[in-house]
């Protein structure tokens, strides 16, 4: 859960709500750190078992999420089957709606729900604004992915025109680093390997690492960030063994527009955008790094 897919939850809470329906957002996460300043955020409420009972709804709306499992524990307050919404932005996305509005050229979820607001003639406020702000701000890496386009520069003009103040918001997301977190990173970047002539930069990052400390999305970002920088490399792959599951590591790649790093977190259960993937694999975490980095070495040639 991160910036766009809490944008675009609560922009298109705030487009149903002018237009008199009814809605309730259930996210599985609590607000990742550095988000506490988006307008709207205690309307969103945290999945919990007893929901199920509680929400009588029409239809359930999945936004940002390139398959339901995606929504964690949270699809399943769908208990009488109601019609699915898809909205979303993933190449990977699996069209697991009764109707899906699909757009992988689309630079985030919140770039779809600005077009929705022109589509519907609503008319744009600082707090929806500054909601989709974040959205596409966060999914784009500030303007320098590929998937930023003159569309997107349109809409974030049209935004900016809010009054929004850019430099606050991020500072909040980008520049609100815990000194504790910091000091981590400055361990864990050491740590770097190289492989393929330098075209693939990978990480490894063990249970002993993270003792007690829970790595925020912001630090991993950083760390992929970091590596990507570098000279000469195509692809960046973060490998975590996830504290509590035992056997499982959570992999996330980075890659320059070149290889299609999508496709190698599909063929390990998981997917994402061409540049930008992640996937929860099963397994010791040599094993795992061995088997990835095998494909995408594959990809490379
Ligand atoms: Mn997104």
């Amino acid at each position: 859960l991160e910036g766009d897919a809490l944008g675009s939850e609560l922009a298109f809470y705030g487009l149903l709500k002018k237009l008199g329906k009814h809605a309730t957002i259930v996210n599985e996460d609590a607000l990742p750190y550095g988000y506490d300043f988006l307008p709207g955020k205690e309307n969103i409420k945290k999945f919990k078992n007893n929901l199920k009972k509680q929400l009588n709804f029409d239809c359930f709306v999945a936004l940002d999420c390139s398959d339901l499992r995606r929504t964690g524990e949270v699809y399943r307050i769908n208990t009488d089957a109601k019609p699915i919404l898809n909205i979303d932005h993933h190449l990977s996305n699996q069209w697991f709606g009764d109707v899906n509005w699909v757009e992988p050229h689309a630079s985030s979820c919140s770039e779809m729900i600005y077009k929705l607001y022109k589509k519907v003639r609503l008319p744009l406020d600082r707090d929806t604004a500054i909601l989709l702000y974040v959205g596409i701000l966060t999914d784009t890496g500030s303007f320098h992915y590929p998937n930023t386009t003159s569309f997107t520069h349109k809409a974030v003009s049209e935004l900016l025109k809010y009054n929004l103040d850019i430099h606050q918001i991020y500072k909040n997301i980008y520049e609100n680093i815990p000194f504790s977190d910091m000091k981590l990173l400055s361990k864990i970047l050491p740590q770097i390997k190289r492989c393929v002539s330098g075209k693939i930069a990978w990480f490894q990052i063990g249970e002993g690492v993270l003792k007690n400390k829970k790595l925020s999305f912001d630090l991993t970002e950083h760390i992929l960030g970091f590596a990507r920088a570098i000279k000469d490399v195509e692809v960046v792959a973060l490998f975590k063994e996830n504290l509590g599951v035992k056997d499982q590591i959570r992999v996330n790649l980075r890659s320059q527009a070149k290889v299609d790093v999508n496709k190698i977190a599909s063929f390990f259960g998981g997917g994402g955008h061409r540049t930008a993937s992640g996937a929860t694999v099963h397994g010791k975490i040599d094993q795992v790094r061995r088997k990835v980095l095998a494909k995408i070495r594959e990809s490379l040639r």
